[in-house]
């Protein structure tokens, strides 16, 4: 969102104004009071009564809060190496980031989604999407943990993702940058008319949550920036704001913004789905990785698939509009009856909002007014249901509360304006420090949202930490006629959107250990009678087990300098929150944190002759710091013979 700030620079001396203005207000404003504070005190011992997923930006990764307290709980990894848990760098979640540039250890996450049922959040799986090199990630909400990474073949700075229809049939992948497809060595200059933009639906299987790629489309070369699936009446239809419909190619701040209108686009996915159940569509050549975790082998695979199936909009008559929009439009948000499609026109003195009911109405009159590229462009007073005059400045993103009433935030007025649909009045305002982003109401993208809160991004913040600070965010009460600034709470990385969700049913489900009967790993020990080192040439394979407060073998001997040392841990523990860390001198990768029931391998090739220690990371009871062992290392043509132990001496 950092463009942003570029976009906006001929408006800064506007900004300055008014953030001024809002710094003053807020410092005085309700925030302040006693009643804020209670309404947001969770006392020790107590749980909170919503869960919020955060994106964490140029983080990768997805980070947990508790509402209203604004409590930090988790951070967990989705496109990035994480060595508090071992993430991508242990020997099973490797292959969770292979992609087909190849291991790629960091990713850019912007919207987190959560799995829907009949229009209604369900708490089962949540999506989060990679912008730089593009996939899209399910963490399973059971375990919360990262278990399959989809890349996007076709896709470039994959933005207006990852959204989820409303039975979670598809999340959805639309690129932000166009392309030449398929990828070829061409002039840049040559952009216009020979680049694309695909937009990807990837389908979820409803028992399991598989996610395939069905179909992408390929769409003009566009920039494609948010998206947001029609629910209720327009369920079977995805809106997709675009900028740069004058595809330029260089200096977008000023070519980007010649068009008074840029479009939304809307799909008829149900009606290309139907294309191509039918078998239409072009298997196109591909080459995309494919990453599972399993949680029986506690061990993910990456597959490489070959081909993605295209379709062209002109092959599909009638599934395809587009809508013009006033203005370099950013955020594109669907209120929760479906009727209501708002384009947040970035450079728009006032906000658009679309009407489907319209929209229907001249697609069945066939009042068009020109095409792009064969789409037909739809005209702007024929589905306009109305505008938000003046509302504010440099509009992102809208959400809704479901009792008729619209949340948007304005960047460069730095504020969050409340207003009415059908009437469009503005009903209230409330600064943010500073220069808001996102905001999102628990349930947010669905039929239903789930009321009383809701929190603001911003990407600026005020608490000191040097040069590089934290971004922050800022919760209002929205349940009265007013919205009510509650708390400011840091966030981490660059929080984008945001899902969230009531608390309770996120907590039923939680998983609380692994079953040790139940581990498929390969290189498992599920006691200490099968512990074991294994020499296969230069390669040794150390099957080891902890529990409070050793571990089996805690004594090694016969390792040689130019071996690859595979620690294979299982974690013999069946209680809750007893976890075991593992780390060895001079490990290369970083240590592993392993669940009660769960086995993870670390890779450590010594370099030095000597005696070198491994310990037990985790503070995991009274004799923790005498969870400890070593691993002697001889030279390479050194004949100390493989030996190990527990509880006694090797001879
Ligand atoms: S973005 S601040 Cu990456 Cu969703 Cu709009
Ligand atoms: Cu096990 Cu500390």
């Amino acid at each position: 969102m950092k463009n942003n700030l570029k976009i906006f620079a001929a408006l800064f001396v506007v900004a300055l104004l008014n953030s001024c203005g809002n710094g003053s207000s807020s410092k005085s404003g309700s925030a302040l009071s006693s009643s804020a504070a209670e309404k947001v005190y969770v006392a020790p011992g107590e749980h909170d009564s919503h869960y919020a997923f955060l994106s964490g930006g140029y983080s990768g990764n997805l980070t947990v809060y508790g509402l209203p307290s604004g409590r930090m709980f988790k951070e967990i990894p989705v496109f990035s190496q994480f060595p508090t848990s071992g993430y991508g760098y242990s020997e099973e979640t490797k292959p969770m980031l292979n992609t087909s540039h190849g291991f790629i250890p960091w990713g850019d996450s912007h919207h987190p989604d959560i799995s829907q049922t009949n229009g209604e959040i369900d708490g089962r799986f949540i999506f989060i999407n990679e912008n730089n090199t593009p996939r899209i990630a399910k963490i399973d909400l059971k375990t919360f943990e990262t278990t399959e990474i989809i890349e996007v073949p076709n896709s470039a700075g994959n933005h207006s993702s990852s959204f989820v229809t409303e039975n979670t049939e598809y999340v959805v992948a639309g690129t932000r940058f166009s392309v030449p497809i398929p990828q070829r060595d061409m002039p840049i200059k040559d952009y216009k008319g020979n680049f694309k933009g695909a937009l990807s639906f990837i389908s979820v299987e409803p028992e399991h949550g598989h996610m395939d790629i069905k179909f992408q489309v390929l769409m003009p070369g566009f920039n494609y920036d948010l998206s947001h699936p029609g629910r209720g009446k327009s369920h079977g239809w995805f809106f997709f704001t675009t900028y740069n419909t004058e595809e330029a190619s260089t200096l977008l701040e000023v070519n980007a913004s010649q068009n008074d209108k840029d479009f939304i686009a809307a799909i008829n996915w149900k009606k290309i789905e139907e294309y191509v159940n039918n078998g239409g569509g072009t298997m196109m050549p591909a080459n995309y990785a494919h990453n599972v975790y399993d949680e029986a082998t506690h061990t993910a695979t990456s597959t490489m698939k070959k081909e993605v199936r295209v379709v062209n909009p002109s092959e599909v008559p009638g599934a395809v509009y587009l809508l013009p929009t006033p203005k370099s439009p950013h955020g594109c948000d669907v209120d929760p009856t479906g009727e209501y499609i708002v384009g947040n026109g970035k450079l728009s003195a006032n906000l658009t909002v679309h009407s489907f009911t319209k929209m229907l109405d001249a697609i069945e009159n066939k009042k068009f007014d020109g095409d792009a590229y064969g789409i037909p462009i739809l005209k702007f007073e024929d589905v306009l249901a109305g505008s938000v005059e003046q509302p504010g400045l440099g509009p992102l993103h809208t959400e809704f509360d479901g009792k008729g009433n619209a949340y948007t935030t304005f960047f460069i007025s730095s504020e969050v304006v409340k207003w009415k649909l059908g009437t469009w009045e503005v009903l209230d305002r409330k600064p943010t420090y500073y220069s808001v982003g996102h905001l999102t109401i628990p349930g947010g993208n669905s039929g239903k949202p789930q009321g009383k809160y809701m929190f603001a991004m911003n990407k600026i913040t005020n608490l000191p930490t040097g040069p590089e600070m934290e971004h922050s965010a800022q919760l209002y009460d929205i349940s009265g006629d007013k919205m009510e600034l509650l708390l400011d709470f840091p966030t981490h990385g660059e929080p984008h959107y945001a899902a969230a969700m009531r608390a309770d049913i996120i907590k039923e489900r939680s998983q609380k250990i692994y079953n040790l009967e139940d581990n498929k790993h390969a290189y498992a020990a599920k006691s200490d009678d099968d512990t074991k080192v294994v020499r296969k040439g230069n390669e040794v394979h150390i099957y080891m087990t902890t529990i409070r407060s050793h571990f089996s073998p805690d004594n090694i001997e016969g390792i040689k300098v130019g071996d690859k040392v595979y620690f294979h841990v299982t974690n013999l523990e069946q209680d809750f929150d007893v976890p075991h860390g593992f780390a060895v001198l001079g490990q290369n990768t970083s240590e592993l944190l392993i669940m009660p029931g769960q086995t993870k391998s670390s890779v450590w090739e010594p370099k030095q002759v000597g005696v070198w220690p491994f310990y037990c990371t985790d503070f995991c009871s009274a004799l923790h710091q005498e969870m400890q062992g070593y691993i002697r290392v001889s030279a390479k043509n050194s004949n100390t013979k493989l030996a190990w132990s527990l509880g006694e001496d090797i001879e």
